[in-house]
């Protein structure tokens, strides 16, 4: 039997690309050909096809998680029936070079459709043709539009033009997938929905997606996303601290590519599919956020351009992957065929451009001058996603004399660090609800010289990933917790959140019990909550100290809206830490200087810190 070869998709170009651009979905739902293909594509990869199709969209979202069977020949059988039996890798070194295959995948499937479904238009016929060699699967910059566009998660039909070159309405592939049939697999309450779902409020069979709901959850997270963002671009410089959501940090005080990722999954989902590893491959929206999650792997490779994959444990393990085993470049990316006889192996997927795609902020750079190629992305990073400054400049309103004179007393504090923050304007009122509106509108992007230094503030969690059974949310406030648990993810003392994207269907989890020691760990950062919610005028820690100690509170709810008690969660670990960050002459990110982890603050608090005495490291 020969393989279904996963190879992208293939014909195009982007001017000054090496190969066709992904395009942000906002630019794509414009693109009225590319557009028109696609839908008409989904549609054929969804419906025409048989869910038992090798290249039909449910044997494409089932390799993610359920129903467990084989893809293509890749293992007979779970290689340890007591462990993860999809083959998505998490909590491992393999998480972002195992998803470039995959979105390639699903990217080729669609193409494959589209030069079909181009070839029967009688109007424009061309144009359509062209527009399926360049058509690439879109990505969705969620650091930059937290909330996605209305074809992607509220029109039912939307408008695309036929082979007859008429506009016609259809309905939105976009917006959920319908299975035919629901497989015998699925646990409940997937069992009972016959689509997929974005924060249903009931697991009955006719729950509907929440769309306001999601919306605001999503807005509500937009401004923690972008900084998250940016830190895990500008100070995440190892393998391990960016590739995975399991301890090591590598001292950036920052997340992981897939500790973001997660927190994609569980906003998305509320209680729905996207939310739950298993079956989180059926919702469409999937292919978009990993698009996204590959272009964030792209744009972090130019930055840090001679590290790649490092051997580490395979965690949980996969259909094809021993769990407790190390992984590493060499290991084959299951179940995408590169040849008829191997896998796709991450040490293979270094460059897109031999994938058949590249995204556009790679247009026009010279890319076989590495100085060059990162000096033009980390001008972009900074202009996507603030620039250095942006933290604390949002900041402060008045100048302290106090903290000036105080500050020596906390290590290197510079008087001047201070007041130069207090020269930073601050518009005064945040921005929430307002798409795509920053919450906090940075003067600093006009950039001060004298501002060269500026303390930041993290909330570091730990838990273990199978202490709350299924996805949840670690949910950090400022001054108070609303007394409604439903309006938390979106009131405004809410600052962000840590987030659990984990397997939920406990019957068929054997290893949630095996693997009960896997921990998890992700950074919520707090600056901005300070500037938007407190009254201090400055970052210091002679100031922010106190004000965390008496004001910062948090709290553990599932996707079900469940809260589970804090006495009940005995692994989670919230520790507050300070870094100071400093803008070296001739550098365009801020870099750490030194870092204090102020246990104190949460010490004696349920799932504070362990430890009570302030620690340094610089
Ligand atoms: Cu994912």
């Amino acid at each position: 039997m020969s393989h279904y070869l996963v190879t992208g998709a293939t014909g195009g170009s982007t001017s000054g690309a090496a190969a066709p651009n992904r395009l942000e979905i906002n630019d794509f739902v414009k693109q009225e050909d590319q557009f028109s293909l696609y839908i008409q594509a989904l549609q054929y990869i969804y419906s025409s096809k048989s869910q038992d199709d090798i290249d039909s969209f449910f044997q494409i979202g089932g390799i993610h998680g359920l129903p467990y069977v084989p893809w293509d020949g890749a293992g007979n059988k779970p290689v340890d029936t007591d462990a993860w039996e999809g083959y998505c890798t998490h909590g491992s070194v393999l998480f972002p070079t195992f998803h470039r295959p995959y979105v390639l995948l699903i990217e080729q499937a669609i193409q494959a459709a589209a030069v079909n479904i181009a070839a029967t238009y009688i109007v424009d016929r061309a144009r359509y043709q062209d527009a399926a060699l360049n058509l690439r699967q879109p990505y969705w910059d969620w650091a930059r539009n937290p909330v996605p566009p209305p074809e992607v998660i509220s029109l039912d039909e939307v408008t695309i033009v036929n082979s007859s070159g008429e506009k016609i309405s259809v309905p939105n592939p976009l917006r959920r997938y319908t299975f035919h049939p629901i497989d015998p697999s699925f646990p409940e309450p997937y069992q009972s929905w016959p689509t997929t779902l974005r924060h249903p409020l009931t697991d009955d069979a006719n729950a509907s997606d929440n769309v306001p709901e999601l919306k605001a959850t999503l807005r509500s997270a937009g401004p923690q996303l972008k900084t998250k963002t940016y830190n895990l671009l500008t100070r995440v410089h190892t393998w391990p601290a960016f590739s995975n959501h399991t301890p090591d940090d590598g001292g950036s005080t920052s997340n992981s590519l897939e500790g973001i990722h997660d927190s994609i999954h569980v906003d998305v989902g509320g209680n729905g599919q996207m939310s739950d590893p298993s079956v989180a491959g059926f919702d469409p929206i999937f292919f978009m956020h990993h698009a996204q999650v590959d272009r964030l792997l792209s744009l972090w490779s130019a930055l840090n351009p001679r590290v790649w994959i490092t051997d580490g444990p395979s965690g949980d393990g996969t259909w094809t992957i021993p769990p407790d085993t190390v992984v590493g470049q060499d290991t084959d990316l299951t179940p995408f065929w590169n040849t008829q006889s191997s896998y796709w192996i991450s040490a293979n997927v270094t460059d897109t451009s031999k994938m058949g795609y590249t995204y556009p902020e790679f247009n026009n750079l010279d890319m076989g001058n590495e100085a060059a190629v990162r000096s033009a992305i980390a001008a972009q990073v900074n202009k996507l996603y603030g620039g250095p400054f942006t933290k604390f400049a949002a900041a402060i309103q008045q100048p302290s004399s106090q903290v000036t004179a105080d500050a020596s007393a906390i290590g290197n504090v510079t008087s001047d660090a201070s007041s130069h923050l207090s020269d930073s304007k601050v518009n005064p009122t945040p921005n929430r609800g307002i798409d795509d509106a920053p919450q906090v509108e940075l003067v600093s992007t006009v950039r001060n010289d004298e501002q060269k230094e500026f303390w930041e503030w993290t909330a570091r969690v730990q838990i273990k990933k199978y202490e709350i059974g299924g996805s949840f949310k670690v949910l950090f406030f400022l001054d108070s917790v609303p007394s409604d648990p439903k309006g938390w993810a979106t009131d405004p003392h809410f600052v962000g959140a840590f987030h659990g994207f984990v397997n939920s269907s406990a019957e068929r989890c054997a290893n949630c019990r095996r693997q009960q020691d896997v921990v998890l760990e992700g950074f919520v950062h707090l600056n901005e909550g300070i500037a938007n919610i407190s009254n201090l005028n400055s970052f210091d820690p002679i100031v922010v100290e106190p004000y965390l100690k008496e004001n910062l509170h948090w709290r553990v709810q599932k996707v079900s809206g469940e809260v589970v008690n804090l006495d009940a969660a005995t692994s989670l670990e919230v520790v507050v830490v300070a870094t100071r960050l400093e803008l070296p002459p001739g550098d365009i990110f801020p870099v750490p200087a030194e870092t204090h982890h102020h246990h104190h603050i949460t010490h004696g608090r349920p799932g504070g810190s362990r430890h009570s005495v302030t620690s340094s490291s610089s």
